[in-house]
């Protein structure tokens, strides 16, 4: 325990989920969702955390043309007819509820698609909502790739920027997927103090784009995560979809990450599994008070100095 830290322990279930084809009904996915739910509340869990896009397939390993089945992946309402059923279950079972989706937002008449994740309180309301900024692949399809990462096709950039949540006794925050290899996203949580960083992923096990990062998957997974929460003194949770998903391998290694950096759970199986961790968010303390003080250490001043080189260029 560290400097004047008193003990705030959460549990937190990491809901990893198993492939989700592209048949499969947004009922059936809930369903499966409410059972991790159940079995969540029974192990007394305080938060139960869902993958990226966890009500549907990864869908942009597709090109999608046809703007109604695109429509199909998306949630145009939050809760809307299907999830309000989630929202009902956090409020029955006492959980919080943390799940990925595709947000379809209608803004001036005109649609928006985001990649979103939506954080709700043990009462069944919702506290906030996240829009994933890193969006990786590409627009136009890839010839010759095996599947295609189409996020820049179908959703737009993030425009709430990092926000953090005073929720769960502590202050929280979420990322997606992408974003977790991005210092500056880890960053903005931990500037403002956050103890818990949500992250739910769809990490497949074959990167056609550099086919020679595919023996590290595993390993530039747990790098960020770990490296993410100890240098911003936060716990972290990431969840995936495991399992071979319309014949596509994905990453399972669904983890739980101290501010230490340590792993303290990770997933055994390939599908629907329950990670649980008890999470003393006062731990944070030890690393915020001491080497991550960053009112103490941090020199933001020194970190961006470009100096304009203003003298006669020499003739060649
Ligand atoms: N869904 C993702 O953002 N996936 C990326 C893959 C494509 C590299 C990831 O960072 O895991």
């Amino acid at each position: 325990m560290g400097r004047h830290a008193s003990a705030r322990v959460i549990t937190i279930a990491a809901a990893q989920l198993g492939p989700v084809t592209r048949a499969t009904q947004r009922g059936l996915v809930v369903a499966r969702m409410l059972a991790l739910m159940e079995q969540a509340a029974r192990a007394q869990a305080t938060l139960i955390v869902f993958p990226e896009l966890a009500l549907t397939t990864f869908f942009p390993r597709w090109a999608i043309d046809d703007d109604a089945a695109l429509d199909g992946f998306f949630e145009a309402a939050m809760p809307g007819p299907e999830t309000e059923l989630l929202f009902a279950a956090a409020r029955q079972l006492r959980l919080g509820l943390c799940f990925g989706y595709g947000e379809l937002a209608k803004q001036g008449g005109r649609p928006r698609r985001f990649n979103s994740s939506a954080l709700i309180g043990a009462d069944g309301g919702l506290i906030g909502h996240y829009r994933k900024v890193h969006l990786p692949g590409d627009h136009e399809p890839q010839p010759g790739f095996e599947h295609q990462h189409l996020e820049k096709r179908y959703f737009e950039t993030g425009d709430l920027g990092f926000p953090v949540w005073r929720a769960f006794g502590g202050v929280v925050g979420m990322l997606i997927c992408n974003d977790r290899r991005w210092p500056e996203a880890w960053r903005m949580l931990g500037l403002q103090g956050v103890e818990l960083v949500l992250v739910g992923y769809n990490t497949p096990l074959r990167n056609p784009e550099a086919p020679d990062h595919d023996a590290l998957v595993r390993f530039h997974h747990r790098l960020v995560m770990q490296a993410g929460a100890y240098q911003n003194a936060t716990w972290a949770v990431a969840v995936a979809k495991g399992g071979v998903e319309e014949g596509q391998a994905m990453l399972a290694d669904t983890i739980v990450v101290a501010p230490s950096g340590e792993i303290v759970a990770c997933s055994k199986t390939q599908g629907d599994e329950l990670v649980m961790a008890e999470c003393d968010l006062g731990r944070t303390q030890s690393y915020k008070t001491t080497i991550f003080d960053f009112a103490a250490h941090r020199k933001p001043k020194l970190y961006s100095r470009i100096t304009e080189y203003t003298g006669a260029v020499p003739p060649p």
